[in-house]
């Protein structure tokens, strides 16, 4: 069974990232401990930054830089979605948004992998609207405010078996977790 190092403080995103994974029978182990993050409107370029400054032996290693990018706000909170949300938190985002009807938001993921040698970042991206009230009480962040796309319930609501379905996280650990498999299968052809 292969194993991933997954430095991160975020719990939320280490249960997602292991339900994911688990379906490729990769095993996530979480590295305790900060990131260094640059300034970047790009997820990618900050998430590939990051991991390959992780200074680690415990390879390969992961991180990931996500953020909810709000239509009507140009993009906001974005990149800066950790902080936004310690600071003002759902509540802030929701006075933001009193009286629009333009509700539309994203959530974004870029996952970045480092093996020592080789480093590549793999995106995930889920649409939804922005709720009229927290609701829910599962998941993390902004999970309580945000609907995807096709349902009614938001994040918080319907639970992490039914996120992890359509979540942007999911989706950029799948597509990691498809990369590491066909590598392998190829590994196997190669050496036959
Ligand atoms: P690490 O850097 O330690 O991994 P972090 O939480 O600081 O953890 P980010 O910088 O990527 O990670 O912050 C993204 C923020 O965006 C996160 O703290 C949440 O507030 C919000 N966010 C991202 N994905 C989310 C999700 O699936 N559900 C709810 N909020 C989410």
């Amino acid at each position: 069974m292969m194993r991933l190092f997954f430095l991160t403080k975020n719990e939320g995103k280490l249960k997602e990232a292991r339900m994911t994974l688990a379906e490729f029978g990769i095993e996530v182990e979480q590295l305790e401990g900060n990131r260094i993050e640059i300034q970047s409107d790009d997820l990618g370029e900050i998430a590939l930054y990051s991991v390959k400054r992780v200074g680690t032996d415990r390879l390969p290693v992961i991180v990931e830089d996500a953020g909810l990018f709000i239509e009507v706000l140009n993009g906001f909170p974005g990149p800066y979605s950790s902080y936004v949300y310690r600071t003002i938190g759902c509540k802030g985002i929701l006075k933001l948004m009193e009286g629009r009807e333009e509700r539309r938001a994203r959530f974004r993921s870029a996952v970045a992998y480092f093996d020592g040698k080789v480093a590549k970042v793999f995106l995930g991206e889920v649409a939804g609207i922005i709720a009229e009230e927290e609701r829910g009480h599962e998941g993390f962040g902004f999970d309580p405010i945000f609907v995807p796309i096709g349902y009614n319930e938001t994040f918080a609501e319907m639970g992490l078996e039914k996120k992890v379905q359509i979540s942007h996280r999911a989706r950029a650990f799948k597509a990691l977790g498809a990369w590491l498999s066909k590598g392998k299968v190829n590994n196997m052809a190669g050496r036959g």
